[in-house]
């Protein structure tokens, strides 16, 4: 029999990649996406099957995880081995600005799926799997951050997902739960969401240099993280819950790069040359050259100034992971490396505002781009 996957989150960056990734190896996938007035499957909608088919292995049912009711009655339906919880408020700083909506969804939402597991007798079927993030290091205490180093969270998002640790590994201890965590480290893509520092700079990088933003402005340049492929990572949670027993595991590239450099690296696969001059909230970034003939840039042209609203009320400064646990315990290897991560996230959003400008041109509207 095939085994049954239940993805919260499935909208999301994560959701995407592990989806396809369950599909491909057989398994029936639901997932569950919030009820929004637009249409928030873009992710997704490459895995729509019509559920008026025979043999359908991906299905969608509407949720949330501030709802105990629906995730109880998804659940009993569904019946499955596994379930992958990626829900949540993952911006964080955008959790300073929703703090307890953000303490629901992450910390207690963790705790209803939990419950709904024991509540429906499902603890000896059902596998999960709890989205745990490197943020739970925060104010650093050791480098490289281990399965082993203390937490320090430094955010209301990593407060409520430091509860969701505990939860997890309290269910796993209490009820003999198959419950893990999966504390992973950054990881981006091209479908990372645009509000996030790596995809911010590549989406920036490609609009300026095809003319469409004269300005990139960000916030803490100096912040180090150690940033890996989506990709990669949905392949590591899957081997979490593969396991003979039940564990937590750091998931991460055991190399760190500093924002500013990452800026450095995404203008280069343009042919820019970028370098900053200044500090602090004064620091700026010019254009030192630039190689392709396709771009109009001048040299000496500002490109990045800092503004200071992208500051974090606290601030993680330095994130490097030390997955020996997971290349020893689950064979896990990272396939890309941060050139070929930039690489990619740059082609992907010079070929997307490619497109936008061929539409903008021909009178259609193109969406706003908040920050
Ligand atoms: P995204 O922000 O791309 O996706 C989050 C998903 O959660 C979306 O599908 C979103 O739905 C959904 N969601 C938000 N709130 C709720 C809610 N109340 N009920 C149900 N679903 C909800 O995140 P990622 O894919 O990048 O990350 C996946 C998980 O891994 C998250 O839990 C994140 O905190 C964690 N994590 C991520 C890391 C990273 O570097 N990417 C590193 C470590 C941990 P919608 O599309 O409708 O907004
Ligand atoms: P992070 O990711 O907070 O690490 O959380 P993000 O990309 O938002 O920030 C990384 C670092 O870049 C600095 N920064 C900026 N960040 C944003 N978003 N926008 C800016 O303009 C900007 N300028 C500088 C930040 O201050 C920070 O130091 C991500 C999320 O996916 C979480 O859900 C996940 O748990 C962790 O990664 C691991």
């Amino acid at each position: 029999m095939a085994k049954v996957a239940l993805v919260t989150g499935i909208t999301g960056q994560d959701g995407a990649y592990l989806a396809e990734l369950l599909l491909e190896k057989g398994y029936t996938v639901h997932g569950i996406k919030r009820r929004s007035s637009l249409f928030n499957t873009d992710r997704i909608d490459h895995l729509y099957q019509d559920p008026h088919e025979k043999d359908v292995r991906f299905k969608l049912h509407y949720g949330d995880l501030s709802d105990s009711t629906n995730l109880i009655r998804i659940i009993q339906e569904v019946q499955p081995d596994e379930i992958y919880n990626l829900g949540a408020m993952s911006h964080v700083k955008v959790s300073f600005d929703t703090p307890e909506y953000t303490a629901n969804a992450d910390g207690i939402g963790t705790l209803r799926l939990l419950e709904a597991i024991r509540i429906l007798g499902l603890t000896k079927k059902t596998k999960i799997y709890q989205a745990s993030t490197s943020e739970l290091y925060g104010l650093v205490q050791a480098v490289p951050q281990s399965e082993t180093t203390p937490f320090y969270p430094r955010s209301p998002y990593a407060v409520a997902k430091m509860y969701a640790y505990w939860i997890t590994v309290n269910y796993r201890e209490a009820y003999g739960m198959f419950a893990c965590n999966g504390i992973l480290f950054n990881h981006e893509s091209p479908l990372r969401g645009e509000t996030f520092v790596t995809r911010k700079i590549t989406r920036a990088v490609a609009k300026i240099a095809q003319g469409m933003q004269s300005k990139l402005y960000l916030g803490n340049l100096d912040a180090e993280r150690d940033w890996g492929h989506a990709k990669d990572y949905v392949e590591a949670m899957w081997r979490i819950l593969q396991q003979d027993t039940a564990e937590d595991f750091v998931i991460a590239t055991g190399v760190t790069t500093r924002v500013r450099e990452f800026v450095r690296l995404a203008f280069a696969e343009v042919g820019i040359v970028v370098e900053f001059k200044g500090d602090g909230a004064e620091e700026k970034g010019y254009v030192v050259s630039c190689s392709n003939p396709d771009y109009q840039i001048v040299e000496g042209t500002e490109v990045v100034a800092v503004d200071p609203a992208y500051f974090r009320p606290t601030e993680v400064d330095l994130l490097i992971g030390d997955p020996t646990k997971s290349k020893t315990k689950l064979g896990w290897e990272p396939k890309y490396d941060l050139a070929a991560l930039v690489k990619e996230m740059v082609a992907a959003d010079v070929e997307l505002f490619k497109k936008e400008s061929i539409l903008k041109g021909h009178g259609y509207h193109v969406k706003n781009q908040y920050e």
